[in-house]
């Protein structure tokens, strides 16, 4: 059995609690009020809901295993060994409480204050709701050595709730099949269920959650979600990865006044502020008193220790609250009476009295691992001062350098290739990686309106970074400096020197890499550039395709298969192709000679260094094909014409939505928000299994 601290069901609870009463019509009529839409949230909110329930019985104490199992045909049953649902009459509806529940909206909602203890989902209307939206649905209670059952179609019951046998066994077990009616698509992804369950596992130390899906013979899935160390577990997966601070992971579990208050922290070698709260196992990111609680709590007793050690001498200013959040990786996890979730989306808590109480938790328990761990201590105070000495840094160069104007600089980069004209409007600036590329950029360009900057050294992840580091920055500096707009609180639209900013990197990884660096440091830092359709990007192309007279560029494998129909096209229309097959070889050669001498030279004279392969092509006998595998192996004129030249060129103009979509892998990858990365490593860790157990 789990034995939850907090365990506080009080007074009697029998089916004379279950009150208002509704049917399930508003809930067919309207799932979207329900269930958030009939799209796949949906669907999967069924699932939720139903194991909400028996999470709740877990955590009131009653049931220590769920088993959920997604069974063929996308039939969802869950299983959970609390007391089973009541099935004693109950007295309004004069039917089955365990019917009330499952067939009358709001039944069991809020039993009042002795009653059962509700999630943070749809406060009991849950089961009633899914009843409403499956079709079949049934139910078994083993209780008091019966087990009894009841079936539903789209919310009605089928017959009276009935006894069918006897059982040693305790709980409750939901089968239902979604209502093909209302939902398009009844395909469940056991990802999707998979990363919810884990979660509620890690958040419920000691539960047990079975998780099977056996809708395909052969694949079946069976998963063990079962974590001792609860919240520190969870620590630990998400810091898998990171540089870790310390080793020991701070981890206290206290019940104070009926509220169970659980926090795991570990400091890692980054700059973001990890911190994950909840409410009754769900997710409050709009924080609220128990986030107060702990940040309050944090600085006080990071602050005290440190001058009790002596670490911060009379004279040194305390952290902030900021310094001693940088780096740190937490849960925070409360468990409460009645939560009273505030705010338009119900994701903040607001119940005054859990400030103190996590705050008073927390200081005790945190004091006291900081003196057990002096080595962590010094760690932790470490990293906390590195956060306030960059802090000052960042205040101090954020004064010189923006209000002193330094951006401003009368002085452009030296590696700067500017144009001569000087109104924006007509100016481009060609963001280039590499040297090479950058060289044959300079002279390929044409100096009226295209500037070239290019890019030396590593580019910062502006991310992990701060406006100091970045202006600072080697390689962002100049960029910044010759933008002419300034950066920051000063930024000036007005001041832009180029109105078309086109990034040229490779068409490989390394290229796009930079191409993600780049547009993430124009969507945080210049915004409006993109926003007013100043930022671009240079497509190079990927093939130089020749034969004779004929050349094309193509940009992608698609288009050299479309550029070579095109030349056959022309080829037959010069009427050559029958002399063509005629006379393979020497009709290669004859058209050499045919070529003009610009196309010779260019041709010829400085090929580059692209992997250049003759072939023999259908229906068009030797052509030149040349790959090229980085922009630094086009020679000058090569470039103009396919990238630099207005006439020629294209650019892909990127809109808010390419940046945002950048800005979303960021935020997965290297954000702050723990869930999605944890989401988008899960599925990409799937197989490493004995990472739960
Ligand atoms: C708010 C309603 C839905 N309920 C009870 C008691 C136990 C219980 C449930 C449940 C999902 C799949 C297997 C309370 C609460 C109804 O009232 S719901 N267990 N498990 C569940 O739904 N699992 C209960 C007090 C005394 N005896 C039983």
């Amino acid at each position: 059995m789990a034995t939850n601290e907090n365990e506080k069901v009080t007074g009697e609870y029998g089916a004379e609690q279950i009150t208002v009463l509704e049917g399930l019509d508003p809930v067919r009529k309207r799932p979207g009020m329900y269930i958030g839409g009939t799209g796949l949230d949906g669907l999967h909110q069924l699932v939720w809901e139903i194991v909400d329930n028996a999470i709740d019985e877990a955590m009131a104490g009653h049931c220590d295993t769920i088993t959920v199992k997604i069974l063929p045909g996308n039939e969802i049953e869950v299983t959970d060994n609390g007391r089973g649902i009541p099935v004693d009459i109950h007295p309004t509806t004069k039917k089955s409480s365990l019917e009330t529940v499952m067939t009358v909206l709001h039944a069991g909602g809020k039993f009042g204050a002795g009653g059962y203890k509700v999630s943070g989902g749809l406060h009991g209307v849950g089961a009633s709701a899914v009843c409403a939206l499956s079709d079949p649905m049934a139910v078994e209670v083993y209780r008091d050595g019966k087990v009894w059952t009841q079936e539903y179609r789209k919310g009605k019951p089928v017959e009276a709730v009935k006894s069918i046998g006897k059982t040693t066994l305790r709980g409750t077990k939901v089968t239902f099949r979604p209502d093909a009616t209302i939902f398009p698509d009844t395909t469940y992804n056991r990802d999707t269920i998979l990363s919810s369950l884990r979660r509620s596992a890690y958040l419920m130390k000691g539960l047990k959650i079975n998780f099977s899906d056996l809708r395909n013979a052969e694949d079946i899935f069976n998963y063990c979600l079962y974590f001792e160390g609860g919240i520190a577990s969870y620590i630990k997966y998400i810091n898998l990865n990171k540089e870790k601070k310390h080793n020991e992971i701070f981890y206290t579990d206290k019940t104070k006044d009926g509220v169970r208050v659980e926090i795991a922290l570990q400091y890692v070698d980054d700059y973001q502020e990890n911190l994950t709260t909840f409410a009754n196992n769900k997710m409050t990111p709009g924080g609220g008193t128990h986030m107060a609680g702990y940040k309050a709590a944090l600085t006080r007793t990071i602050n005290a220790h440190a001058r009790a050690k002596n670490l911060l001498k009379e004279k040194d200013d305390n952290l902030t609250g900021e310094d001693t959040r940088e780096g740190m990786t937490a849960i925070l996890s409360v468990k409460i009476q009645e939560p009273q979730f505030e705010g338009q989306t119900k994701d903040k808590l607001g119940n005054p009295e859990v400030k103190s109480i996590v705050e008073d938790i927390f200081a005790e328990t945190l004091a006291a691992f900081l003196e057990e761990n002096p080595k962590a201590a010094e760690a932790i105070f470490e990293k906390c001062e590195l956060a306030a000495k960059a802090r000052l840094a960042a205040r101090a160069a954020r004064d010189s350098v923006l209000r002193k104007g330094v951006l401003e600089g009368l002085t452009l980069p030296g590696k700067l290739a500017d144009c001569s004209s000087k109104k924006a409007e007509n100016c481009e600036l060609y963001i280039v990686e590499g040297d090479s590329a950058g060289g044959s950029a300079k002279q390929g360009r044409n100096r009226e309106f295209q500037a070239i900057l290019p890019l030396r050294g590593k580019l910062l992840n502006v991310e992990k970074s701060r406006i100091d580091r970045i202006i600072n920055s080697e390689t962002l500096r100049p960029l910044i400096v010759a933008l002419g707009t300034n950066i920051g609180e000063m930024f000036d639209l007005s001041k832009l020197r180029y109105h078309r900013i086109v990034i040229l990197a490779d068409a490989d990884v390394d290229g796009s890499h930079i191409r993600t660096l780049l547009l993430t440091f124009f969507y945080r830092y210049f915004r409006p550039l993109i926003d007013n359709g100043h930022l671009y990007i240079a497509q190079p192309p990927l093939y130089k395709i020749q034969k004779g007279k004929m050349m094309h560029y193509a940009y992608n494998d698609a288009e050299k298969e479309q550029k070579l129909n095109l030349m056959r096209a022309e080829l037959a229309a010069k009427g050559k192709l029958k002399e063509q097959k005629d006379e393979e070889g020497e009709e290669s050669t004859k058209t050499q000679e045919n070529e003009s001498p610009e196309t010779q030279e260019a041709a010829s004279g400085d090929e580059g260094s692209g992997e250049v392969s003759s072939s023999f092509v259908e229906g068009l006998g030797k052509v030149t094909i040349q790959r090229y595998k980085g922009l630094g192996e086009m020679n000058p004129s090569q470039l103009w014409e396919t990238t630099l030249d207005p006439e020629q060129r294209t650019m892909k103009k990127i809109s808010i939505e390419d940046a945002e979509h950048t800005e979303k892998i960021f935020d997965i990858l290297m954000g702050s928000e723990v869930l999605p990365r944890k989401r988008f490593i899960e599925t990409r860790a799937m197989d490493v299994k004995n990472l739960d157990i």
